[in-house]
């Protein structure tokens, strides 16, 4: 019969959410192509990438500085449009909110209030975008409740576990989309000869442990006597070895498959940290623990964080759940010996 026929070859991304969802309705279908869109996203800017030295003009800054006072690179800026032009006319969402913009970008027209909203890090690791090395798109899919009369997007000031799905693209030597709607997290892998997304793996459970950390070391005088307390554990103690690209997805799809810990901690300078909670921490967060894992501010469970401020950062503990509470164990007994 035709499903043997097609198999798993052919279980493309919006196939698979509606089979998650077991449903044809309305909703079920706005979030397949919800999804469908984030993957034609993906393709956009994958082939981009891997273009970006062969053209005039898309690598390197644009002279600007953002709203975080970071100096912008093209491929930000080419990605961020990206996510808003694929999304414009589609009737999904009603509201995008990126690192990238100080305010939501809003789609009035066609797009009931009520709908959707999209926020995301078109492209994270962005230092690494002039030196070809692997980069990713961070998402994280929400509701809009509310009028949100005056555009300042209180109802988004929620907890992770309001999140309807969540996901990163990683665009290494392939481009995989990893998702959840809830049920699980299910890998897909670009297959550019179809210019689909094709399940790789269902249902991906990340290892109780693993060998890897990963960590700006360079930060090290920075931090809490806790972390350092941490690292000098993993230092001494056999079993450990250190991974970090500089952008994190590719650290986090690491820890996704062979288990382990990514950290941002928080500076004395900086205690919030540098990862932006909404659309970087929350995400990972709500996919890691459908994976099995844990993500932690290293006092609190991400999913639990109220944010005050749409571009609030967190400090962030995510992977493995034992090798999560080997790091919380360090803060527990500083915080004691206070
Ligand atoms: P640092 C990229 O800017 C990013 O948000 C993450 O992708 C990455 O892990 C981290 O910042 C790198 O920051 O301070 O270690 O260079």
């Amino acid at each position: 019969d035709y499903e043997s026929a097609l198999g798993r070859d052919c279980t493309t991304l919006s196939r698979h959410v509606l089979q998650q969802l077991q449903s044809f309705s309305a909703d079920a279908q706005d979030l397949s192509a919800l999804m469908s869109r984030i993957a034609l996203a993906g393709k956009l800017i994958s082939r981009h990438l891997s273009r970006a030295g062969l053209m005039e003009g898309v690598l390197g800054f644009t002279g600007d500085v953002n709203v975080q006072g970071e100096s912008v690179k093209k491929l930000d800026v080419y990605a961020n449009d990206v996510f808003i032009s694929v999304f414009k006319q589609s009737g999904l969402v009603c509201r995008l909110a990126s690192e990238e913009m100080e305010k939501p970008y809003y789609i009035p027209e066609n797009c009931p209030i009520g709908r959707y909203t999209l926020l995301y890090d078109p492209i994270d690791g962005s230092s690494n975008t002039d030196i070809n090395m692997s980069l990713g798109s961070i998402f994280a899919i929400r509701q809009q409740e509310g009028n949100d009369l005056d555009g300042e997007a209180k109802d988004l000031l929620q907890l992770g576990s309001k999140q309807i799905a969540a996901g990163y693209i990683l665009y290494g030597p392939s481009t995989i989309l990893v998702y959840s709607i809830g049920k699980g997290v299910h890998s897909f892998t670009l297959d550019p000869s179809l210019g689909e997304f094709i399940l790789s793996e269902e249902n991906i459970q990340l290892p109780q442990h693993g060998s890897v950390y990963s960590v700006n070391e360079g930060n090290f005088w920075q931090w809490d006597e806790s972390i350092r307390e941490y690292i000098r554990y993993v230092h001494r103690t056999e079993g450990y070895t250190a991974r970090y690209s500089g952008a994190m997805v590719g650290d986090i799809h690491r820890i996704l498959v062979q288990g382990g810990v990514f950290l941002y901690p928080g500076t004395v300078k900086k205690p919030e940290g540098k990862i932006r909670l909404l659309y970087e921490s929350a995400p990972l967060a709500f996919l890691v623990e459908q994976a099995g894992g844990r993500a932690i501010t290293g006092t609190q469970d991400i999913m639990d964080v109220v944010p005050e401020k749409l571009h609030q950062r967190t400090p962030l503990i995510i992977g493995s759940k034992d090798d999560v509470a080997l790091v919380e164990s360090f803060i527990q007994r500083h915080a004691q010996a206070q």
